[in-house]
């Protein structure tokens, strides 16, 4: 049985590794694929990717459940959290990855019977590698982050997904806009993983996202935990961890205050 400070010691190698592999295939033309709409980007590199950490963990760890965005697991999707189980986004802002060549991740969680107990988001060209384990803090690249500071939500920086403020059905009573208005400024970076992270190392105050799946945040709790930062559906209630739901994070009395004055349902 391996403690989980080797599991997270390991998951670091591999996370290093895969960055190391992506970086190398950025050297040459990449392969795009759309999956569920033209804008719902997948390329080789986040297949192969997945299927690095994949092969690894089923050699090193057989008895440990996987699930990964781009569902290269021979048994199939996992519907249960019970046991071990690593949720991994090869690649977080595949669009970044295509056009930037830059702001992607990838992000590395290990859950226990549903709690988290190994969090990674590796942003690969700015080689930032935020780390946390359960009750042992949370660092950047080895640098423990300081606990969370409180801002007052007119100063609050909150991160969110701005096309999806005009792709609501009735945009002008979308309780977000009035959240936009009330805050010192909104950024949208186009990679989830990265602005949970960014709540946690103090650079956000805030993020918000519509609709996000397991992998895209599961790391980046386990960040949020260590450092007292919250994170709920936007009814705050706890996130499942096993379907698509809306999301919302950030510092407690800004998280409170955003579901309790601005959201509180779903839109
Ligand atoms: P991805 O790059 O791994 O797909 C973009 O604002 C952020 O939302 C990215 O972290 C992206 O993850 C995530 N996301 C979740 N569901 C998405 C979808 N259906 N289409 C595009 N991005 C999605
Ligand atoms: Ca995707
Ligand atoms: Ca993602
Ligand atoms: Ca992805």
């Amino acid at each position: 049985m391996s403690t989980w400070m080797e599991i997270e010691e390991i998951a670091k190698q591999w996370t290093i590794e895969a960055g190391e592999r992506i970086k190398e295939a950025l050297k040459n033309p990449i392969k795009v694929e759309s999956k569920s709409n033209v804008n719902d980007l997948v390329t080789e590199v986040d297949k192969a990717t997945e299927q690095f950490f994949y092969q690894n963990i089923k050699k090193t760890f057989p008895d440990h459940g996987f699930l990964g965005e781009e569902g290269v697991s021979e048994d199939g999707d996992i519907n249960t959290l019970e046991g071990t189980v690593w949720i991994i986004d090869p690649i977080d802002g595949t669009m970044n990855f295509v056009h930037q060549k830059y702001n992607f991740a990838i992000s590395v969680a290990v859950y226990h019977n549903g709690v988290g107990q190994i969090g990674l988001v590796y942003d690969v060209m700015s080689d930032e590698l935020f780390s946390a384990r359960k009750d042992h803090g949370a660092y950047l690249n080895g640098v423990e982050l300081a606990p969370v500071r409180e801002r007052a939500l007119a100063e609050s920086i909150i991160a969110v997904n701005s096309k999806w403020l005009v792709e609501n059905k009735h945009p002008y009573q979308n309780p977000l806009s009035a959240l936009v208005r009330d805050v010192r400024s909104i950024r949208s970076y186009g990679a989830a993983a990265i602005e949970i992270a960014y709540v946690a190392a103090d650079r956000l105050d805030g993020y918000i996202s519509v609709k996000l799946s397991p992998w895209d945040y599961a790391a980046g709790l386990v960040l949020l935990h260590e450092v007292g930062c919250k994170a709920s559906s936007f009814t705050g209630d706890p996130l499942t961890l096993l379907d698509a739901e809306s999301v919302i994070v950030g510092k407690p009395q800004l998280h409170k205050e955003m579901v309790s004055t601005y959201l509180g349902e779903e839109v």
